[in-house]
């Protein structure tokens, strides 16, 4: 009894460090791709030692900088990590060498890491160091912070997540009202998680003084890569001037067939060319780019955005939805509160609902499963 009295015990601490150490992990939000984000802190006697999280890619991992913080207090001490310690020389050298040289006794990791290059090699390593290893403390509060790292790794493919915004009455918004385009600081959140969003050229042109360039307001955000599709009609200046507002990276993708102008090259806006605007060729711009995590932001012109959810439907591309519910009733022309899942393919099964509260709105988090 007594024995099992401490297990208890134990694995209640170990479950508050775990949360600390993922705490410290989400500092680096927005700016590990392709990176997970990992976090780990040192624990000696009840006491937290050192902490430490990956900041970038190139810099070192969590668990070098937890135990530069720890110092000679890392002799004998327990390490809490996110992620399973790296076993391989990448951008940085292993961290398994670094925890046994600084005499670590015990290892408590979140989740094995899905990189093939590591999966358990770290685990393995430490073990045979004569390390006592734990393994899934905080296992799914770990995997959700490293959704799209996962699958990423697992899929070769970009999480892919779709983002559309409707009224109270279940309509889709088909262009956006004042004060809904952060409701509650959500979308703001939202987009400093994404290595790129994808948005209609449109938007830029029609909504520019009232909508500038969707960017995340929190304090030194990431902002994601603005892929831009511009489906042209034959006009006679087909890429929109008030792109040139786009001051971050941006890649437009366009049906029709004109040079880049001197202003778009110097501020690196790439323009690719092609028949017909696909999520193949977008995503597949994506790996090349080694990004792990995409924002398709319905965001204006429902209509704009169509043929590229139906393909991500179809193709099972898209593995994640975000709807915000909005008290606002201008421009709402659709009848279907989940018409662009449902109505497009009626294979797909909508799962794991997560209705959040904002300030301004009602958040829907869900996932498709195919
Ligand atoms: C850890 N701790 O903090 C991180 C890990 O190129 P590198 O050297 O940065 O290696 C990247 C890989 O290392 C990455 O794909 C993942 O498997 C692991 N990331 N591991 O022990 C960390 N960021
Ligand atoms: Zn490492």
């Amino acid at each position: 009894v007594v024995r099992a009295q401490n297990n208890h015990h134990q694995d209640n601490d170990d479950g508050f460090y775990m949360r600390k150490s993922v705490e410290l992990a989400r500092k680096g939000l927005g700016y590990t791709s392709p990176n997970p984000l990992v976090g780990c802190v040192i624990v000696k006697h009840g006491n937290i030692v050192g902490q430490g999280f990956h900041p970038k890619p190139g810099q070192p991992h969590a668990e070098v900088f937890a135990l530069r913080d720890a110092g000679d207090l890392s002799e004998n001490a327990t390490a809490y990590v996110s992620l399973e310690p790296c076993n391989h020389f990448g951008r940085t050298p292993p961290c398994t060498e670094a925890l046994i040289k600084a005499k670590i006794k015990k290892v408590v990791i979140g989740m094995v890491d899905p990189n093939p290059i590591v999966a358990s090699k770290g685990v393995d390593r430490l073990r045979d160091a004569g390390i006592e290893v734990v393994v899934g403390v905080e296992e799914e509060l770990c995997k959700s912070l490293n959704e799209a790292y996962i699958h990423h790794m697992l899929t070769g493919k970009p999480l892919l997540t779709l983002r559309y915004s409707l009224s109270v009455n279940g309509n889709l918004l088909d262009s956006l009202g004042n004060g809904v385009t952060d409701s509650g600081g959500y979308y703001s959140r939202l987009l400093q998680e994404y290595d790129a969003v994808i948005l209609s050229s449109s938007l830029f042109r029609e909504n520019l003084s009232a909508n500038p360039v969707p960017t995340s307001k929190e304090p030194g955000a990431n902002q994601p890569i603005r892929i831009i599709m511009h489906k042209d009609s034959g006009s006679s200046n087909p890429i929109p001037l008030v792109i040139n507002e786009v001051t971050d990276k941006a890649i437009i993708f366009t049906n029709c067939r004109t040079a880049t102008t001197p202003e778009e090259a110097q501020q690196g806006i790439e323009i690719v060319s092609m028949d017909q605007i696909n999520l193949d060729v977008i995503l597949d711009y994506c790996n090349r780019q080694g990004l792990c995590s995409v924002l398709l932001d319905v965001r204006g012109n429902f209509s704009e955005y169509e043929d590229l959810v139906k393909e991500g439907i179809k193709k099972k591309y898209i593995n994640k939805f975000v709807t915000e519910v909005l008290p606002v009733w201008n421009g709402c022309t659709k009848n279907d509160p989940l018409l662009p899942l449902k109505n497009l393919d009626q294979g797909v099964k909508v799962e794991n609902l997560r209705p959040m509260a904002s300030a301004q709105s009602v958040v829907i988090e869900g996932y498709l499963n195919f």
